[in-house]
């Protein structure tokens, strides 16, 4: 399989993340692309290359053109300003309440994007202070976003039946006007509307991170032309909270064309699979030809911000269930935080997705596997 790798992932070099007001050691860090890309490289079969440069259309598609200005000055602002701040983190975020009683004209005439405090502007465009910016990340996001639509590309245009985009940063929960929980650009829902633009045809989304892609819901959320699909937590326990229950089913054209399927924690392989099927269904009762997926590991027993209880030998068979629906997919990287695992977890389920047989490397052999046996 083809796998499309950017090194402009290292620039957006966090460290620190806040949680809850107190900085703690960040999850989403350069390490996990790194271990991807090498265990994929040392398995043989796959070919890494790096992405071609698509330009800011295909983001202005999906993304709000304010957005992207502004991830585009937002270090710079923030250096300009003189705040002394290892990385951009909102101050103070819009929250419903502050407009209570106000009327729809003058909430959409007073909530404006302010113009001159980078803190601010970050509260204004964020959702969350778990998606530190700092120099390289406007880089390293237009990177990721350039890794999806050559995976687009290839799956399209050069007659591969899949291809792996390793995305970093993640993007399903960037919205069309909001970055955060990571995210800085929705890789998946850039790709599946370039999907959906160049082939006519109806896209199927299936997202198999731990959290719900409240960006991918978002964006689709009144598209008939587009099925978004999630298996997540349950957001009465889980980030992002406000969004991934099932009553969520889309509006307007979009009307049935969203399906949340939430687990309970501890949720295991039978749960995981069961699910599975259920968005598999979902996908084969519509037409098309393309799925992207939405791939996550921190569904994996290990991972430190989930509490899901899978093990890496069902993400082979997550992988071998969504290539039998017989569609062409363009698998793109989303979360996982479990740095030792990474590796061999990408690699059962895009081994699972190509037909091949797992083959676990030897403990003890290339890197630290940190994969659970079962
Ligand atoms: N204590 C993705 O997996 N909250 N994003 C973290 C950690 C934000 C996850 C709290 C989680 C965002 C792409
Ligand atoms: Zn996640």
């Amino acid at each position: 399989m083809r796998v499309v790798y950017s090194p402009t992932h290292l620039a957006h070099d966090i460290d620190t993340e806040t949680y809850m007001g107190i900085p703690v050691p960040a999850n989403e860090v350069a390490e996990r692309a790194e271990r991807i890309r090498t265990a994929l490289e040392a398995d043989g079969g796959f070919q890494v290359g790096e992405p071609t440069e698509h330009g800011t259309e295909p983001i202005t598609a999906v993304h709000d053109e304010g957005l992207l200005r502004f991830l585009e000055v937002a270090w710079s602002e923030l250096r300009a300003q003189q705040i002394p701040r290892p990385f951009l983190s909102a101050d103070t975020y819009p929250n419903r309440s502050m407009f209570e009683g106000m009327s729809d004209e003058a909430i959409s005439r007073l909530v404006r994007e302010p113009t001159a405090h980078a803190g601010g502007r970050a509260g204004y465009w964020g959702l969350d202070s778990a998606a530190p910016l700092v120099a390289g990340t406007y880089g390293a996001a237009r990177g990721a976003v350039d890794v999806a639509l050559t995976a687009v590309d290839l799956v399209l245009d050069a007659g591969e039946t899949a291809a792996y985009g390793l995305c970093r940063p993640p993007g399903h929960h960037a919205a069309r006007s909001m970055y955060g929980g990571y995210c800085f650009f929705n890789n998946a829902a850039i790709a599946a509307h370039e999907i959906t633009r160049r082939t006519g045809e109806r896209v199927a989304i299936i997202d198999v991170d731990y959290h719900h892609g409240n960006g991918s819901q978002q964006i689709f959320w009144r598209r008939g032309d587009v099925r978004y699909i999630s298996i997540h937590a349950d957001p009465d326990r889980q980030y992002p909270y406000f969004l991934g229950r099932p009553d969520e089913t889309g509006e307007g054209e979009g009307s049935g064309e969203n399906l949340n399927l939430p687990l309970r924690a501890g949720a295991t392989n039978e749960d995981y699979l069961e699910a599975t099927d259920r968005a598999c269904e979902a996908i084969a009762a519509v037409p098309g030809s393309v799925v992207v997926v939405s791939l996550g590991f921190d569904t994996y027993g290990l991972d430190p911000i989930g509490d899901f209880a899978l093990t890496t030998a069902v993400y082979h068979e997550v992988g071998r269930r969504v290539a039998a629906l017989g569609r062409r997919l363009v698998i793109l990287q989303e979360g996982g935080y479990h740095r030792p695992s990474l590796g061999e977890n990408a690699r059962a389920w895009l081994r699972g997705a190509e037909g091949r047989p797992f083959d676990p490397l030897p403990a003890g052999g290339f890197g630290e596997s940190g994969a659970v046996a079962g």
